[in-house]
């Protein structure tokens, strides 16, 4: 199973991710990723769905017409792992 992610080491790794954060009261990362309509943003959660199934690492997340706010933690660990940030920066790629 993956491990936590010390602090310093979240830090670090969300240095080379554009637009992602630490969520405020909880050991998760998150995005809030703004398409131009709905269309786009469906169209990334239908390509990062994909992805999310075949990492086995299934993402947070919920669209209001063209905005998709996603947080990533995993569960199995109760934290932020190399694999929430291995989904991010797939997320990132996707979005464009
Ligand atoms: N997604 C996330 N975000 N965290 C997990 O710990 C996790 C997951 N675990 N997707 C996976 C599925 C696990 O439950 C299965 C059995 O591999």
């Amino acid at each position: 199973m993956a491990e936590r992610l010390s602090a310093e080491e979240c830090r670090q790794a969300l240095g080379g991710l554009p637009g992602w954060s630490e969520v405020q009261g909880r050991d998760a990362i998150g995005k809030i990723f703004v398409f131009r309509d709905f269309n786009e943003a469906f169209g990334f959660m239908t390509r990062a769905a994909l992805v999310a199934e075949k990492m086995d690492h299934h993402p947070e997340w919920r669209n209001v017409y063209k905005t998709v706010e996603v947080v990533l933690s995993t569960h199995d660990a109760g934290g932020v792992t190399t694999r929430d940030i291995a989904l991010a920066k797939a997320m990132n790629a996707i979005a464009g």
